[in-house]
């Protein structure tokens, strides 16, 4: 009992601050009579009051909204007491005044209508009336708000992690003591007289179907069935009407959840086939680890209607993400893999017939283009690869999703949808889940309501619930977008199906996420060699005993009469047998080809067998016309009327007057490399914090009108009539979510240029999970090209140990060149590493290394284009002329010593290699010291692949200088640990390479201005000092 009156308080009536939250947001209400929607103004008549009418509270403030729009409309709607209520607020009755008691209508304040006062003295017991109605009206909503506190959710039936440990029991016996407590039991002032007295239902529930008004009893009754069954559904903090009448209508109608015998039948085969494969696997390979769906079968009846749903609804493609759980069974059933390619992988005598990790079953994608049988449509299903890191899927498939929405011109999310599975423990822990959700209302990232399905089976790895989050479900982390959430049993199939229809449909009506909540079990430990019971021995007890949810499910269609035994048992043998032969085909597979695992195929980028089709790279440089045509487009507004800020002009006209000279900086550089590329028809998109202008403000793509507010020009898209778009779009404040999304829009074709920008380069690592497991290392797994660059600024400017540092030397140490072999070729050297790292030193290299991205014939990604904080960007000395952009010029990979020095090569003593910004500062010290003839200085502009044809050629051109590397970084930062090895190889090892730099540190650069000028002084003394080394030793 005492466990009882727990559930029954759970719908007690709310606090005035749950209702503050619930109902208290003024949001526009549709008033059909006039047809349109007007935002609810709270008038005097009952907001004013509201504190001085104990009856006003917030619980009820629903039903007098509805009460007086009634009145509006027609005074005798509603009962007289709300009559003489309302004309006594609109009259001007004081705080407290406007409710007269129905008794004393008659002597009220003379407010009071005389002969409504005669008309409501005639009904004594009104004001009870109007009390009930209320207690009715909350009690409605409580069962709303909370009625999925008291679902029978957990199949299990030992749920503890909500709300109290009370287990829910869903007998007879127990509704009607919960009846009882809630109406007699006081929480609302009714009595049990009352269960049998008839109410008139408010418009905000549809538990009525047809009927205006029913008993008390068979209102609790039928809430009772929307809101505590197999299903909960948490919505009411959805701050939208609209969106809440829409959920109760699917959940409260009564009848709303038939199936048809047909439906009933497809459900059966769907868990048989769901079933059935686990069973199998366990049967062939009971050693192996398979991360098997048992106790959460209903997944592939509930992705399948959630596909079957959308498909009828018009997506013709679907983009999924998921982790371990019942990866394989997915593959097989959802997205239709055939079964011998899955059973092959099982056998480890299976030869790779290309490069990748071999990581099929638990890690690489899928991609399938098939008619869905239920709507006989064409559908294309991917599964994206995932790293182990859960969650870390997430955005790559929302980037996915958006760039398939974009290229097929679905600009509402009408055709491509994404779906992302999660595991309970990982939902609620990953913070990139919440990331990933900040993305799907922004205009540049949103991809229209992306479905979401949990497997919760109330278990991560070892842990539990309660020890793996502190919020009462794994899914309140949806909750900050107003997504609904729909948490079902997983042993009620049918519920499932449901749940899944309603979500599949209210994203094909909201293009909004929503959250199905599967609440289910882990039949094995976390994995099938796992003995769960070290750590859960009450609830693997409990999982023993449990009857698997196929059989539940076909004994309750035998007893309906739905199937017969006989049907039921030749669908299992009809499946067996499918799973046998595909078992028997799979021992003829000897090779495993992980190019038929890809997520993204790009068809045509490539040859018929995978290679590229060219191993050359055509010159990146434009023609002078061009150049200009581009320039003239950076530094004039293409539209009339349009009032730019006027130290933005002083911009525009500094290009025009650089374009008039011939010269780029920075800016105008990246713009002729966006701009010629845009041309050729490359989609570009710049995405990350603050792009739009550029951190440094010296940017400038999109271009605010000053007098009209959100009026914006992108002069870039104004380049000419047949040129692709250019989307630059300010981020989240997010670098893994964004990165990631970035990432995954990248993976979708090939022929468009997709950037990331960091902030400052240092915050690249926030995003190091997507950096690691699918930039650096994605090719190698899962043989996916992607051609995403990075831009990172990176400097020290004597402005702290923040916002100094992107950690090149992090990005090199993981660069899979060799340091001890020349290689051959530079294009063949390109193709062969994992990513290429470079830092340029002006402007016209950054404008032909982004062109290079797109015309060489393979994508790899690209990272720490350095573009350090303010200095380069305007020092007068980082510019390029058109000549180095004309037709025939190339990306330098080294800028060799061109000055003084290269005149009388033997003469130099000294050769110094640098990259990046730290050049202008040797050949401002090399002046002042006069040694322009002495000292020759290199810029290494890929660092990797590493240019060991181009230093071997300048180490030879010089024959009797030493060899210095120089950086502005600490010793054990920046680039020298990975130059060193591949200097020495050029030379080989004939010379020790010198070291001119900062010493080791721990933080990236000193926080006092006067330390980094003293530090800087000394390394260029060391730098310039030819006697420097003399005593030193060097390996
Ligand atoms: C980011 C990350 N941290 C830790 C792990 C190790 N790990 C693998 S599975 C797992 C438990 C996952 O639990 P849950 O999300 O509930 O999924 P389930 O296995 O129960 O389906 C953990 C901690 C991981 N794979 N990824
Ligand atoms: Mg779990």
């Amino acid at each position: 009992m005492h466990r009882l009156r727990t559930c029954a308080a759970r719908l007690r009536p709310l606090t005035v601050s749950q209702a503050a939250q619930t109902v208290g947001q003024q949001r526009p209400i549709t008033v059909t009579s006039t047809g349109g929607k007007r935002t609810f103004q709270p008038i005097r008549c009952y907001t004013a009051p509201v504190a001085s009418e104990p009856f006003l509270n917030g619980t009820s403030s629903n039903y007098v909204e509805e009460m007086y729009y009634a009145w509006l409309e027609n005074p005798k709607s509603v009962h007289k007491s709300w009559d003489v209520f309302f004309r006594n607020a609109n009259a001007g009755a004081p705080p407290g005044a406007a409710y007269q008691s129905p008794l004393r209508l008659s002597a009220a304040s003379g407010l009071v209508a005389p002969q409504l006062s005669s008309l409501v003295g005639a009904q004594p017991n009104v004001e009870k009336l109007v009390e009930d109605h209320l207690a009715v009206q909350s009690l409605i909503r409580a069962y709303q708000v909370m009625g999925h506190h008291n679902a029978h959710l957990d199949p299990l039936g030992i749920s503890c992690v909500n709300f109290d440990d009370a287990p829910v029991n869903a007998d007879v016996a127990v509704f009607k003591e919960r009846l009882h407590i809630l109406t007699v039991g006081g929480f609302y002032g009714l009595e049990e007289s009352d269960l049998e007295k008839v109410f008139r239902l408010p418009t905000t529930t549809f538990i009525g179907g047809s009927e205006s008004v029913l008993p008390l009893k068979e209102i609790i009754r039928r809430l009772e069935m929307a809101y505590c069954q197999h299903i909960g559904v948490e919505f009411m903090f959805i701050n939208d009407l609209d969106q809440c009448q829409w959920i109760r209508q699917k959940f409260e109608t009564p009848g709303v959840m038939q199936f048809t015998l047909e439906e009933k039948r497809t459900l059966l085969a769907r868990m048989v086939r769901s079933t059935r494969f686990e069973e199998f696997l366990q049967k062939k390979w009971s050693a192996e680890k398979r991360f098997g769906l048992e106790g959460c079968e209903s997944l592939i009846p509930a992705l399948k209607t959630i596909i079957d749903k959308s498909s009828e609804n018009g997506v013709e493609n679907v983009i999924m993400g998921m982790p371990h759980r019942g990866r394989l069974n997915v593959l097989a059933n959802v997205i239709r893999k055939e079964l011998e390619q899955i059973f092959c992988q099982f056998d480890s005598k299976l030869e790779a017939a290309d490069e990748g990790s071999g990581d099929v079953k638990y890690h690489l994608g899928m991609y399938h283009r098939r008619i869905n049988r239920v709507t006989d449509r064409n559908i294309t299903l991917s599964l994206v690869a995932n790293p182990s890191h859960l969650e870390a899927v997430d955005p790559v498939v929302q980037g996915k999703t958006k760039a398939e929405q974009f290229y097929c011109g679905d600009t509402d999310g009408k055709r491509v949808m994404s779906i992302l599975l999660h595991g309970d423990a990982a939902f609620a822990g990953q913070g990139i889940v919440y990331e990933t959700f900040h993305l799907s209302d922004l205009p540049s990232y949103t991809t229209h309501g992306t479905v979401h399905v949990v497997v919760n089976n109330q278990i991560g790895f070892t842990t539990d619930p309660r020890m793996a989050r502190s919020s009462p479900y794994p899914t309140d982390v949806a909750r900050v977008v107003n997504a609904p959430i729909f948490h079902v049993n997983a042993d009620d199939p049918e519920a499932v199906i449901y749940v899944c229809k309603v979500a599949a449909e209210w994203r094909a009506t909201f293009h909004k996420d929503v959250v199905v909540d599967l609440v289910c079990y882990r039949r094995m430990g976390h994995n099938e060699m796992d003995e769960p019971m070290f750590t859960q021995p009450l609830m693997y007890k409990q999982i023993k005993k449990q009857k698997p949810v196929l059989q539940k499910y076909a004994e309750k269609l035998i007893a309906e009469g739905a199937v017969s035994r006989q049907e039921y048992e030749e669908e299992i043998a009809k499946y067996d047998k499918i799973c046998e032969e595909a078992y028997a085909r799979s021992k003829d597979e000897k090779i495993l080809h992980i190019k038929h695992w890809l997520d993204s195929p790009w068809p045509g980028f490539f040859t018929l067998d995978g290679q590229p089709k060219s191993m050359s790279c055509p010159s990146t440089g434009l023609t002078e016309d061009n150049l200009n045509h581009i320039g003239q487009a950076a530094s004039s507004v293409p539209v009339e009327d349009f009032t730019i800020h006027g130290g933005l002009s002083r911009i525009l006209k500094g290009r025009a007057e650089m374009v008039k000279n011939r010269m780029v900086d920075w800016a105008l550089g990246e713009y002729m490399a966006f701009g010629s590329l845009l041309k050729e028809g490359i989609h570009i998109r710049l995405s990350g914090q603050d792009v739009e202008r550029g951190t440094f403000s010296h940017r400038h793509h999109v271009l605010h009108d000053q007098n009209v507010d959100k009026r914006t020009c992108i002069p870039m898209n104004h380049l000419s009539p047949d040129q692709a778009p250019y989307t630059v779009c300010n981020s989240s404040l997010s670098e893994y979510g964004v990165l990631g999304f970035e990432l995954g829009f990248a993976m979708a074709s090939p022929n468009a240029l997709i950037l990331w920008e960091a902030q400052f380069g240092d915050f690249q690592n926030t995003a190091q999970c997507i950096i690691d497991q699918f930039i650096c290392a994605g090719q190698a797994k899962w043989v996916r090209q992607n051609g995403i660059v990075l831009l990172l600024p990176h400097g020290l400017e004597g402005m702290g140990p923040e916002h100094s540092s992107a950690r090149p030397e992090r990005f090199l140490q993981m660069c899979n060149d060799d340091p001890d072999v020349l290689p051959d070729l530079a294009v063949r050297q390109l193709y062969d590493c994992n990513w290429i790292v470079v830092n340029c030193s002006t402007p016209a290299n950054y404008f032909h290394v982004l062109r290079r991205q797109i015309l060489l014939p393979f994508r790899k990604p690209v990272r720490l284009i350095i573009f350090t904080p303010k200095s380069l960007l305007r020092h007068p000395e980082a510019r390029s002329s058109f000549d180095e952009m004309l037709p025939g010029t190339h990306f330098q990979r080294l800028i060799p010593e061109a000055g003084v020095a290269a005149e009388r090569p033997e003469a130099v003593k000294r050769l110094i290699f640098c990259t990046g910004k730290v050049y202008y500062e040797l050949t401002k010290e090399r002046k002042s010291r006069g040694l322009e003839d002495t000292v020759a200085i290199s810029r290494i502009e890929q660092l990797s692949p590493f240019p060991f044809d181009q230093v071997k050629a300048e180490t030879e051109r010089f024959p009797n200088a030493d060899l210095v590397w120089c950086q502005e970084e600490h010793k054990n930062q920046g680039y020298y640990d990975y130059v060193k090895p591949r200097i020495r190889t050029t030379t080989q090892k004939a010379k020790p390479v010198w070291y001119a730099g900062r010493d080791p540190a721990a933080a990236p650069a000193t926080g006092n201005k006067n330390t980094h000028l003293i530090e800087l002084r000394r390394f260029l003394d060391t730098a310039f000092h030819l006697d420097a080394f003399r005593d030193h030793f060097s390996l």
